[in-house]
């Protein structure tokens, strides 16, 4: 199956985590209280009450993981800084231990031959920022330049390689519009002010970075091509406006420095002005990928994979379709390798270029195999995997400049409001015991990788 899975030489691999996700630990070394915290507190909002509190223990076990990576042979690490346990209160010098976490598991890579690549902001404010109006408030982009400031001052000399801010579209979408993931916000279109200020904040923090000292810079927005469910007016025009919605409104004003028309007025300003920090020319774009997207004009037939499983609102103008005809991951997301090729061929044509080189953030799926005499057989996640690669290679051969693809995820996490229910692992994690055990897709993924270094 392997056999023609090759790519250009220098092609970089890896695997992307992310702190909430897998460090647990969360009373631990001066952290302090982040938005997911608070919201896995309330009952009813994460299947079965689960928390991050332990997660896969990694703050503990991360040499025990450090040297699984090793193993499956990545040149490069995606994880995620705890912007609480760096600054506790969201402010300030930085908290010593929680900097020295970071120290350890850079150095450690480091020593594995494994590029570092953190990402700043993976969803987990401190409270205290939340509590003074958390993405809504335009104060919040200060605090995360100083917050990058404190990151560039630490580990610059060390990190080869930056991203900003993780999918802006889910913590507005999800986060503030529809109140499924932290800080569970229900403000619908009155969360705009939230994607104006994430972008502006990851302007903020590429000009800190680089004052820092920091290179090789990015941002990981999760994109997605968007297919009216029929050729009629409707639902052409109804695709078209979601589209704009959950793609273009955050990849124009990075790439462009501007907005889909229609959305500067919505916009907290100076919009202008910030518009020019929010295109600060980066060195790379991290697009982060797993299925396509069916959208038609609302009838009352909307689908909720795509906002996995919660309902839009009635009144919108349009509505997310079921895709049919297509397997699905354990989690309900259509897998649909073409999907891939097709949106990494949507951004060349759209930017030009504008777009600089192109890195996969992400892309993976969550199938659920567990062992069976000690052995995770998944082949489900091999044959999706073999599927996307081949997909993203189609791409590269149409002139799509992709430098490196980054698996989510190295292993079994908490899948935020799904709780523990959706293993997107390559890695089984038993979050009773916390013994981790590399699946059938790992193994395959380290021959995938292994090849394309002979
Ligand atoms: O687990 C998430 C990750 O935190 C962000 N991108 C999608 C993944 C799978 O849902």
């Amino acid at each position: 199956m392997t056999a023609d899975l090759s790519f250009p030489p220098g092609f970089r691999w890896g695997v992307s985590t992310s702190a909430y996700q897998i460090e647990g630990a969360v009373a631990e070394g001066g952290r302090g209280p982040s938005t997911w915290d608070t919201f896995c507190a309330e009952p009813g909002k994460v299947l079965n009450g689960e928390t991050g509190a332990v997660a896969c223990d990694h703050y503990h076990r991360y040499a025990e993981d450090v040297a699984l990576m090793r193993e499956l042979g990545i040149d490069t690490y995606r994880f995620s800084f705890s912007w609480p346990r760096i600054q506790p209160d969201g402010t300030g010098p930085g908290n010593a231990a929680g900097l020295d976490f970071y120290d350890r598991l850079i150095d450690t890579l480091l020593g594995a031959g494994i590029s570092p690549a953190p990402t700043l902001y993976h969803w987990d404010t401190p409270q205290p920022l939340e509590d003074a109006g958390g993405w809504l408030s335009r104060d919040i982009t200060e605090r995360f330049a100083d917050y990058a400031s404190v990151l560039a001052a630490r580990f610059a000399d060390r990190v080869p390689m930056w991203i900003t801010i993780n999918e802006p579209m889910v913590l507005t979408l999800m986060g503030y519009s529809l109140g499924a993931h932290a800080p569970g916000k229900e403000l619908m279109f009155d969360a705009l002010p939230v994607a104006h200020h994430q972008l502006l904040a990851h302007g903020r923090a590429v000009q800190a970075l680089r004052a820092g000292g920091g290179v090789n810079i990015g941002i990981a927005s999760n994109h997605a091509p968007t297919w009216a469910a029929s050729d009629s007016a409707e639902d052409v025009e109804a695709a078209g406006l979601y589209d704009n919605l959950i793609n273009w409104l955050f990849a124009d004003p990075v790439l462009l420095g501007k907005y889909p028309a229609g959305y500067e007025a919505a916009m907290p300003g100076p919009v202008e002005d910030d518009l020019k920090v929010i295109s600060t020319p980066l060195d790379w774009f991290g697009i982060n990928h797993y299925s396509p997207v069916s959208v038609g004009a609302a009838t009352g037939q909307a689908d909720t994979a795509a906002t996995d499983g919660i309902p839009l609102p009635p009144g919108l103008p349009f509505e997310p379709r079921a895709l049919e005809g297509y397997e699905r991951t354990d989690f309900g997301w259509p897998i649909v390798p073409a999907a891939f090729g097709e949106i990494l061929r949507t951004f060349k044509d759209r930017y030009g270029d504008r777009l600089p080189p192109i890195y996969i953030t992400e892309n993976g799926c969550a199938i659920n195999d567990v062992p069976v005499d000690g052995v995770v057989d998944d082949q489900r996640r091999i044959a999706y995997l073999d599927g996307y690669l081949r997909s993203l290679r189609s791409a590269i051969d149409d002139g799509v400049d992709v430098r490196g693809y980054f698996q989510w995820s190295l292993m079994d996490n908490f899948e935020w409001a799904a709780g523990y229910s959706q293993r997107f692992g390559l890695v089984h994690v038993d979050f009773e015991t916390l013994e981790r055990t590399p699946k059938a897709s790992y193994h395959w993924l380290h021959d995938v990788i292994a090849k394309n270094r002979e």
